[in-house]
C-alpha cells in the first residue's frame, strides 16, 4: 500500500463498488423520486427495523436532491435538501439510536440493581499515553483519563457509586444534570468531600437526553484530566436520523522538560488532545460514503476555547450542551467554536470521500509542545519522531533527512545546524515514510542560527523516552499502521499534530475490509 498506484487502485476499486450501491442517488435529480426511500440500514439494503407505521419524512421524499456520493449543495436556502441539512441516514429512524462512539476511550460497564443502571467509577492515578513514548502522570477514573464514556436512555434510573483512591478528597460533578441538591457533587455546598478510600452514591432520574459530563469539582483535579463523558440517548430517535454518533473531548496540559505530570498552575499549555489523545495518535472516525453524521465535541480545556474545523463537508449545528436545537435555529458552518465547558453538536452527510482533516484551527493548538519558554526540548541525538512530536515543523524533519543523507536542500543554509547520520543512531531512512515527503523549495524558514546543540538539555525529557519503546520509527509504524489508517497517504502523521484527528469518509467496501467486521458496535441500551 505505500506505492501511490496501489493506493489509488485501493480507494478506485471501493469507490466503483460503492458506485454500484448508491449509483441511484448518486444519479438522481429533482425529476425522479425513487420508490424507496433511502433510508435502509445499509446502503442498497431495504430498511431494517422499518414498520408500516414509519411515515417517511419530508427529508427523506426528498433526499434523493442531495448528492451522497459527490459534492453538492442540494436545494436552494432553506429547503429540507439545503446542504444535506435534512437528509436522512441509511439507518431507519423506527431503530433506537445509533451508540455513541468514543474514539480511543472506554466505556463504562453497569449492572442492573434493584431496577436502576449501576455504575462505579473509580477516582484514581493514571498513566495516559497521548503521543507514541510520550507519557503522562495524571490522575483520571477507571484507569483512564479522560475517564470511561457513560452512555444511558433518557428515563432511566442511574446510580454513580465513586471509589475514591486519590491521595486526597474528591466529589463527582454532574455536569448539565437537573438532579437533587444533594447530588450536584460540590464539596462543601452540597455534600462532604469523599475521603481518600471512601465512596459515595450518586443517585437520580435522568430526564434530560443529550452531551453531558461528569467531572470532578476540584480545580486543579479537573487541570489533571478527571473528567468524563455522560451521554443520554433521547427516548425517540431524532430525524433525521444518522449513522453515525462521533463524540471528541478536547483538553489542554503543560508538561514542562523533566516531568510527566501535567503542571496545572500553568495557564499555557503545550500538549493538546482529543480524546486524551494528541494527533497523530487520534485515532481516525470512519463512515461510510453518504452516511449521514454526528459529530458531539465538547470543551473540557482549562481555559481555552477553540474553533473546530472540518475539511471537504459542511455541517448544521444542530445541538449544545443544553440538547437538541429545533430545526429552525440550526445554521451552517464547516467551523465551530466550542468555549470552555460548552458542547456543540453537528450533522452532515458525509458525501465527500477522502481522509479528511478535522481540528482546532487555533495555530499554536495544530502543534505539540510548543518550546518558547523552555528552548528546544530534545537531546543531541533526537529522531526526527521525535522531533515531530517535540514541535519541531515538518520541513525540519526534511532538512534534518536531509542533511544526513548529505544532500543540500535548495534555499537552506544548513551552516551550525550539525546534522550528520551519527546524529541518529539506529535510524533506518529507507523505511521512513517522511522520505517520500518533498521538501520545502522555497520560503523555508532558516534555521541556521539555531544552535540546537547547545541548548538541548543533557538529558532526556522524562515522559519522551518512549518507556515500551514506543518512539521514532516504532511511532510512526504503530500510528500509521494502525487498522483505522489502512489506505491512507504514507507518511499522512506528519501532517496531523495537536487538537487534530482525521475523518475518512470510505466507500462502504473499503470501510467493510478496513474493518472486517470488528468496528465498535456499542452495547445496545435496553430500552426500560
Ligand atoms: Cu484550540
Amino acid at each position: 500500500m505505500n506505492d501511490p498506484a496501489d493506493r489509488r487502485n485501493f480507494l478506485v476499486k471501493g469507490a466503483a463498488t460503492a458506485g454500484i450501491f448508491v449509483a441511484g442517488a448518486a444519479l438522481g435529480t429533482t425529476q425522479e423520486k425513487p420508490s424507496v426511500p433511502p433510508s435502509g440500514d445499509q446502503p442498497g439494503k431495504p430498511p431494517q427495523g422499518a414498520h408500516e407505521n414509519h411515515r417517511p419524512s419530508v427529508a427523506e421524499s426528498d433526499a434523493v436532491e442531495y448528492p451522497r456520493t459527490h459534492v453538492g449543495l442540494g436545494g436552494p436556502v432553506g429547503s429540507p435538501t439545503d446542504r444535506g441539512k435534512l437528509v436522512p441516514g441509511y439507518r431507519s429512524a423506527s431503530l433506537p439510536p445509533v451508540p455513541i462512539h468514543a474514539p480511543d476511550l472506554k466505556t463504562l460497564p453497569w449492572k442492573e440493581v434493584d431496577g436502576v443502571k449501576e455504575f462505579h467509577l473509580i477516582a484514581e492515578p493514571v498513566r495516559r499515553e497521548i503521543l507514541p513514548g510520550v507519557w503522562m502522570d495524571t490522575y483520571g477514573y477507571n484507569g483512564d483519563m479522560p475517564g470511561p464514556t457513560i452512555e444511558i436512555n433518557q428515563g432511566d434510573r442511574v446510580r454513580i457509586v465513586v471509589h475514591n483512591k486519590l491521595p486526597e478528597p474528591t466529589t463527582l460533578h454532574l455536569h448539565g444534570l437537573e438532579l437533587p441538591n444533594d447530588m450536584d457533587g460540590v464539596p462543601y455546598l452540597n455534600q462532604d468531600p469523599i475521603e481518600p478510600g471512601q465512596e459515595f452514591p450518586y443517585e437520580w432520574t435522568v430526564h434530560q437526553e443529550g452531551t453531558f459530563f461528569y467531572h470532578t469539582h476540584e480545580g486543579m483535579q479537573e487541570a489533571l484530566g478527571m473528567v468524563g463523558l455522560f451521554i443520554v440517548h433521547p427516548v425517540k430517535t431524532y430525524e433525521p436520523a444518522v449513522d453515525r454518533d462521533f463524540v471528541l473531548v478536547a483538553q489542554g496540559f503543560q508538561l514542562r522538560p523533566n516531568s510527566t505530570v501535567p503542571d496545572t498552575l500553568s495557564m499555557e499549555w503545550n500538549f493538546l488532545t482529543l480524546n486524551g489523545r494528541s494527533g497523530p495518535l487520534t485515532t481516525p472516525l470512519l463512515c461510510k460514503l453518504g452516511e449521514r453524521v454526528r459529530i458531539r465535541f465538547l470543551d473540557f480545556s482549562v481555559m481555552d476555547h477553540h474553533p473546530l474545523h472540518l475539511h471537504g463537508h459542511t455541517f448544521w449545528i444542530t445541538g449544545t450542551e443544553g440538547g437538541r436545537l429545533p430545526e429552525s435555529a440550526w445554521y451552517p458552518s464547516n467551523n465551530v467554536l466550542v468555549g470552555v465547558a460548552q458542547v456543540r453538536e453537528v450533522e452532515f452527510i458525509a458525501n465527500n470521500p477522502g481522509d479528511w482533516a478535522m481540528h482546532c484551527h487555533m495555530f499554536h493548538h495544530m502543534m505539540n509542545s510548543m518550546s518558547s519558554q523552555a528552548g528546544p526540548l530534545i537531546r543531541n541525538n533526537s529522531t526526527p519522531e521525535q522531533l515531530k512530536v517535540l514541535g519541531y515543523p515538518q520541513v525540519m524533519l526534511g532538512m534534518k533527512m536531509s542533511a544526513a543523507k548529505d544532500t543540500k536542500m535548495p534555499g537552506m543554509d544548513m551552516k551550525g545546524m550539525d546534522m550528520k547520520e551519527q546524529d541518529m543512531p539506529g535510524m533506518n531512512l529507507k523505511d521512513m515514510p517522511q522520505k517520500k515527503t518533498s521538501p520545502k523549495p522555497n520560503g523555508a524558514p532558516d534555521h541556521s542560527k539555531m544552535n540546537m546543540k547547545s541548548e538541548a538539555p543533557q538529558k532526556p525529557m522524562a515522559g519522551h523516552e518512549g518507556t515500551e519503546g514506543m518512539q521514532g520509527m516504532d511511532g510512526t509504524a504503530r500510528v500509521e499502521g494502525r487498522r483505522e489508517a489502512k489506505g491512507m497517504r504514507p507518511g499522512w502523521s506528519m501532517g496531523i499534530e495537536g487538537l487534530t484527528t482525521v475523518l475518512r469518509v470510505l466507500p462502504p467496501e473499503l470501510y467493510d475490509e478496513i474493518t472486517s467486521g470488528q468496528e465498535h458496535e456499542g452495547h445496545l441500551m435496553p430500552r426500560s
